[in-house]
């Protein structure tokens, strides 16, 4: 058993931390955020993530879990957590991963093991990390093993992805891979693969730049069925019979804080990554095609008010980080008009945020943003009396289209004209 640092206990550090401690390391979760320190030594937690909450509970009482703001010194694993935000020019703020790295500077000695598992851009390890890394005067590789592990769990099914998944380890020599991958093998089960740093930082970040590239081009379709007069959805349902298609769906664009944000690393590092660039900016360009579509429903803003539905990046988390409907939220408000916002997860993310049919009272039209199980037995008979104007524009192809319509209200699909 590992005594383990994990720098950084938010979305992906805490559930690792909690999963190692959960098979017997003793885990000392590191961050500056007073408050995730505090939650984590009273069994508690600040973010919204199924079963997350009775691990932590259990390994905290159990000793096995605790957190502080300090560095701790003597550790034999030391696992970086930390975000890699963008920059207002699209370049990585790689600033959280460098001053992780210089914290523990310090604290490593022979033996010792450093694991990056935040998701960078390609070379990180090689060009950032290990000069810092120098500085200890260990000999790198052999004295202090150093791999890039990234961490692939899909926010909503965490505590499930972290055992089963399979795992990349990239270390920078065979030696640093191995050792790493036995620290995985005490909580993965799926399949753990070794590689170099840098091939396993390319890895993550194609992962999530595959999933962009394709929620674009349903993006894509969406915009050029309402030219032509066909139903999106509909093409991608039939499309998606054949044996080698698989459409994704389209929506008001792409959120959280992975794949908005990852293929900008290679946008930064090669000037070839242009279908990677144009797709961004398609899934960038969808809450101002929302917003217009609602204007054009509308016939303009002129003191309306919209009930918009769901706010958080996909449906039933509490994340809004690089929301879509989030930013559809912002134009909206600079309008003439008042938004009324209903989100069950996001409730302190939003001012004012209101129960369903509050939210519907005296509305012009109701926007489905996030398709929240919450939101999947609206009486669509008292929306209809409860609307002003009886329009509602669904995003994500989540309402019955007939029970809408059934109810004398006008039906809006994003993807239909
Ligand atoms: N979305 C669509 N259409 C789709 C699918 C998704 O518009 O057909 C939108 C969602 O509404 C959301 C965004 O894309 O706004 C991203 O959601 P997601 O569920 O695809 O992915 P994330 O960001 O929650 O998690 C991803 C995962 N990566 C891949 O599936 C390749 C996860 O495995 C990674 O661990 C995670 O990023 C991460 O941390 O990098």
């Amino acid at each position: 058993m590992k005594k383990i640092c994990m720098i950084g206990i938010g979305y992906v550090g805490l559930p690792t931390a909690a999963m190692f401690a959960s098979k017997g390391h003793k885990v000392i979760g590191y961050d500056l955020n007073k408050r995730a320190v505090d939650a984590l030594n009273k069994g508690e937690i600040i973010i919204e993530e199924p079963g997350l909450l009775e691990l932590v509970k259990e390994c905290v009482q159990k000793g096995n879990l605790s957190a502080t703001t300090e560095c701790p010194s003597d550790c034999d694993v030391y696992i970086i957590a930390v975000p890699t935000p963008i920059n207002e020019d699209k370049t990585a703020d790689m600033s959280y991963v460098e001053s992780a790295t210089r914290a523990i500077v310090p604290n490593l000695r022979k033996g010792c093991i450093v694991i990056l598992e935040s998701t960078s851009p390609p070379r990180t390890v090689e060009d950032l990390m290990l000069p810092i890394l120098k500085e200890t005067g260990l000999k790198l590789g052999d004295e202090l093993l150093v791999a890039h592990s990234p961490e692939r769990i899909l926010p909503g099914k965490v505590i499930e992805e972290l055992r089963t998944n399979s795992r990349i380890v990239g270390g920078i020599n065979e030696k640093s891979s191995l050792e790493v991958k036995k620290v995985y093998e005490s909580i993965v089960e799926g399949e753990i693969f070794i590689t170099t740093s840098t091939t396993a930082e390319m890895c993550k970040v194609m992962e999530n730049t595959f999933r962009d590239v394709n929620i674009a081009l349903a993006n894509e379709l969406a915009k050029i069925s309402e030219e032509l007069g066909v139903n999106a959805f509909e093409v991608i349902r039939l499309a998606n019979h054949h044996p080698r298609v698989n459409l994704l769906s389209p929506g008001p664009g792409v959120g959280g804080h992975c794949i908005a944000l990852d293929p900008w690393f290679l946008v930064e590092k090669s000037e070839n990554a242009k279908l990677i660039k144009q797709a961004r900016l398609i899934n960038d360009s969808m809450p101002q095609f929302v917003f217009d579509k609602i204007k054009n429903i509308l016939g303009g803003f002129n003191g309306q008010t919209i009930a918009l539905f769901g706010v958080t990046y996909k449906p039933n988390i509490d994340d809004v980080r690089e929301s879509p409907v989030m930013h559809l939220l912002d134009m909206l408000k600079k309008e003439n008009i008042k938004v009324n916002v209903c989100d069950p997860h996001a409730k302190e993310q939003v001012e004012n945020n209101m129960d369903i049919y509050d939210a519907i009272k005296d509305a012009s039209i109701m926007v489905l943003g996030v398709n929240h199980d919450e939101f999947k037995n609206i009486d669509f008979n008292k929306v209809s009396m409860l609307l002003k104007d009886k329009n509602i524009l669904d995003t994500r192809n989540f309402f019955n289209k007939e029970d809408i319509i059934k109810n004398n209200i006008n039906y809006y699909l994003l993807g239909e004209k």
